[in-house]
């Protein structure tokens, strides 16, 4: 075993860096194979900071050429040199370095830094990637102006772009040809960023809400420009969206997006010049899925919504990451909202939005929720970390964008606007902190609620774990009185238990109904606002028992711990008028079906009969036709396993996994007539459209397809086959597909996979959905899965491609990744530990998937340890991957 482990950084000890840099000029002579960076800093000592007269920047992975300071080279005795820093000694309060250096992008396969993806060459900077192009103060709170030089070979690089406006393109000699840019905004190191290479590109000028005229552009590369439509269009809706809902505009004369085949995240908000995973930019009809159109907005918005949170304001240390994070995944997540909703009449727009937030609890349930309960759980203000690439998680950003969330509940729309409002007047320029984030918002409450203030809820940001709020209802029918009692609870979970902190309650708003036994609301809805450890309320002139809707629109990322009575879900999930708790009944009806029934497979190996409430519940939403398609998706769906077991004190994947299939085995069968008719009627013939309309037909008629499927319906696999052949649209061709695939017979799936790939081969996007269908099917274990490795097509080199396999597999398949033999654990760590040579942010992300292994059942659990201990013992490993892994064995 490694013994040494990681240098742990706490948020407590910030400094703040003892010098300004208000300026650098930063010139590239690039090339793949070895890039100089010439980089002239001014630096000014703070006169309000007493730390040492030394300037220490960081730098790695680079070779250093020459070194001025105020026009006079250095001799080795005046400065310092080591892998990570690069120190100059007694530097005079105001001084110009000059730094001269070089890289290799060719040799970069961390994806970080400066790097090379296809013929093109693209930088990515955050958090800490600036220091491995030049040397430099790279942290968020040293804000300097750039003026960037790039120089290339025109024929190799014929597009050279960096942050802001150009200032002026030359040819030079030899082939070679400059550009020069000039950002007016004073940024930190991560929102650098480069592009090289040779792009086709979709340009549109529109003006700003005050009139000024700005350029937008999407690069992409050579014979994608019938795919890059959807990407400028959503861009534009998210200009117009910031005007109108927060009253910000761009402040930049043109806007630049590129997309990348390489890229470790979704895509990165550097100033005016945006680098995007091209998963998240390219799509048309014929190659993208309904899902696909919709992440696209999203992610555009989330990237152009960052110019103001995240760019113009940004984080004062990299604790701080939720400051952007959050807020900027609550402004995403309000924009979609927005956008699937406009031009809705009233009640399609509510059943929409339903939608938005559904989806949205669902991706926080099914990874924020056991982030929290396992060995990696940290509040959204981190307070400590050894690699802070790890903490690019679902807590900072999903958990971070529900406590912005409850804020905007707690303040109201218009007082949530007033406080970003004071925000952006406060902190324009800045680098600052959550605590900056809250004060303003306590300052917008205290306008119209003087009496009231964030005091409690400052709690969020400091403590882990998902609290748990107990329900009491007690009812007096004499007095008609209903008493309400909640209770909140929230044990240590994560670094918490190693070194305890005492726990205060958090402020959390619970959005409640009460309803009668035929489902007519009792009394207005209201927000009960707890804060302390356990709270009653009173609600007068209610005469009968009422049945409590609890934690309407999921008003705060809690658990709820009620004694609902079958007959009371029942109600719920038939009758209440708040969509989303109308989901969630049903959803609660199947979960607690689906773990009694495992815990019975188990034991019995036998499957119990279907139960009649989770039937009964299920085919009334069938038939609900007055209901949107789209949401009546979300209500016919059977909660995923990995939601299910979850819930379940030893987790047991194979006997969920099988109980799941049994039902919607059974459920097919039982109502294949129904379903073919909700097939057919909801058909979307004609030109394609990926609104939620639409969209939501689709949805439903292809999870209609799968229960067939599933029930192995005489119809469907000629249906499915149909479907797969003549689909016009993406959506269509990938649901039938997957059926095959998962649900059809031998002779059916392997034709269907050898096609697909001919049809598709030529565009890496849609190879990957083939990938990640087979790779994901129940019928591919490690044999099949290392087939596809040596598949052409495959490299560990990118990114996406390990998603769609390596990822898919651990991630997806549960009856391949957890088959009794073990092995699918043994192929994981094998992929951890390969990939931790090559690219150590991604092993570290796969390596995550060991993090829940305690809580499995007992033979599941010792395998899963074994293997942790095998990639912690491996000799070299990164500082990304022995953080998870030791964090998971601690
Ligand atoms: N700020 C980006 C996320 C991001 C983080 C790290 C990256 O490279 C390692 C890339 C992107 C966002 O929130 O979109
Ligand atoms: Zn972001």
């Amino acid at each position: 075993m490694r013994t040494e482990t990681g240098i742990t950084i706490r948020r407590e000890d910030y400094q703040p860096y003892p010098f300004l840099i208000p300026t650098i000029e930063l010139e590239f002579e690039l090339s793949a194979e070895r890039t100089q960076v010439r980089s002239r800093l001014v630096v000014e000592r703070r006169k309000d900071v007493l730390i040492s007269s030394d300037l220490i920047l960081n730098g790695e992975d680079l070779t250093l050429v020459s070194l001025e300071l105020n026009g006079v080279v250095l001799s080795q005795t005046q400065y310092t040199l080591t892998e990570a820093t690069l120190t100059v000694h007694n530097v005079p309060d105001r001084a110009e370095l000059v730094i001269v250096g070089t890289c290799q992008p060719a040799q970069n396969t961390s994806l970080s830094g400066l790097y090379v993806s296809g013929k093109h060459l693209f930088t990515q900077c955050e958090p800490q990637g600036f220091r491995r192009i030049t040397w430099f103060a790279d942290r968020p709170d040293v804000m300097s102006i750039y003026r960037v030089t790039l120089r290339a070979s025109r024929s190799e690089f014929p597009l050279l772009l960096s942050n802001g406006n150009l200032l002026q393109q030359r040819e030079l000699e030899a082939g070679r040809h400059e550009a020069q840019w000039h950002d007016p905004f004073a940024k930190p190191s991560y929102l650098f960023a480069v592009v090289a290479g040779d792009f086709v590109c979709r340009e549109h000028h529109t003006r700003t809400a005050s009139g000024r005229e700005v350029l937008l552009q999407v690069y992409s590369d050579v014979g994608t420009e019938d795919q890059t439509e959807w990407a400028m269009e959503s861009l534009e809706r998210a200009l117009r969206w910031d005007e109108t809902r927060f009253g910000l505009e761009l402040d930049l004369d043109r806007f630049m997006i590129v997309a990348a085949r390489d890229f470790n995240m979704g895509a990165m908000e550097n100033k005016g010049l945006n680098i995007f995973n091209a998963a998240y930019v390219l799509a048309n009809p014929n190659t993208a899925t309904d899902g696909n159109f919709q992440a696209i907005e999203s992610v555009i918005g989330h990237e152009y919504f960052h110019n103001w949170t995240g760019n113009r304001v940004t984080c004062r240390d990299w604790f701080e990451l939720s400051l952007k994070e959050g807020l900027t995944v609550f402004r995403d997540q309000e924009f979609t909202a927005d956008m699937m909703a406009a031009g809705l009449p009233a009640t399609e727009a509510a059943s929409a939005r339903a939608v938005q937030r559904i989806d949205d609890v669902m991706g926080l349930r099914l990874s924020q929720y056991p982030e929290d309960r396992g060995p990696m759980a940290h509040p959204i203000r981190p307070e400590s970390y050894q690699e802070i690439s790890n903490f690019y998680t679902a807590t900072v950003y999903s958990k971070g964008a529900e406590v912005i969330r409850m804020m905007h509940t707690l303040l109201g729309e218009q007082a949530f606007r007033a406080g970003m409002d004071e925000y952006f007047r406060r902190h324009d320029g800045q680098a600052v902190t959550c605590d900056d984030f809250i004060n303003a918002m306590q300052w917008a409450l205290q306008q119209t609620a003087p009496q009231k203030n964030l005091d409690v809820f400052r709690h969020w940001y400091r403590q882990a774990g998902t609290p748990r709020v107990s329900v009491q209802l007690q009812h007096d029918p004499v007095a008609k009185r209903c008493t309400v009692t909640l209770t909140q609870d929230c044990p240590a979970v994560g670094v918490e238990k190693a070194s305890p902190i005492v726990k205060q309650p958090f402020h959390i708003p619970v959005t409640l109904g009460l309803l009668d036994d035929t489902g007519k609301s009792l009394s207005p809805q209201v927000t009960l606002e707890l804060k302390e450890a356990s709270q009653t309320w009173v609600f007068d002139n209610i005469s009968t028992r009422p049945t409590p809707s609890l934690l309407r629109n999921f008003s705060a990322p809690v658990l709820i711990d009620y004694a609902y009575q079958d007959q009371e879900l029942a109600l719920l999930s038939a009758h209440d008028d708040n969509a989303f708790t109308r989901w969630e009944a049903g959803q609660e009806i199947a979960s607690r079906k689906m773990i009694a029934l495992a815990q019975a497979w188990r034991q019995h190996a036998k499957f119990e009969e279907l139960d009649p409430l989770l039937a009964k519940s299920w085919s009334a939403s069938l038939l609900a036709k007055d209901l949107d398609a789209g949401y009546r998706a979300r209500l016919l769906s059977i909660p995923p396993s990995h939601a299910v077991i979850e819930r379940m004190a030893h987790m047991d994947p194979l006997a969920v996994l099988e109980v799941r299939t049994r039902i919607r085995e059974q459920l097919g069968t039982t109502h294949a007539a129904t379903l073919l008719n909700t097939y057919q009627a909801n058909l979307t013939p004609g030109q394609y459209s990926p609104s939620p309309g639409p969209a939501g037909k689709r949805a439903l008629k292809n999870l209609a397809l799968t229960y067939l499927m599933a029930s192995k319906h005489p119809e469907a696999a000629n249906l499915t086959q149909t479907q797969f052949r003549h689909a016009t649209n993406m959506t269509d061709r990938m649901a039938a597909f997957t059926a095959l695939i998962h649900d059809g017979s031998s002779e059916l799936n392997a034709p269907a996979a050898t096609q697909f790939y001919e049809d598709w081969q030529h565009d890496q996007l849609v190879v990957d959905k083939w990938f990640s269908t087979l790779a994901s099917s129940p019928r591919t274990g490690v044999n099949e899965l290392t087939g596809l490795m040596a598949h052409p097509a495959f490299t560990m080199r990118n990114p996406n491609r390990v998603r769609a396999v390596v990822f898919a597999f651990c991630m997806s398949n549960t009856r391949g990744f957890h088959a009794q033999d073990g092995q699918g654990y043994h192929f994981w760590s094998d992929q951890v530990l390969a990939l931790d040579a090559i690219n150590p942010e991604i092993a570290a992300r796969l390596a995550r998937v060991g993090d829940q292994w305690a809580r499995f059942i007992p033979e599941v659990s010792q395998r899963l340890h074994a293997q942790l201990e095998r990639i912690a013992t491996h000799p070299t490993l990164s500082r990304n991957t022995l953080e998870i892994v030791s964090k998971a064995l601690s």
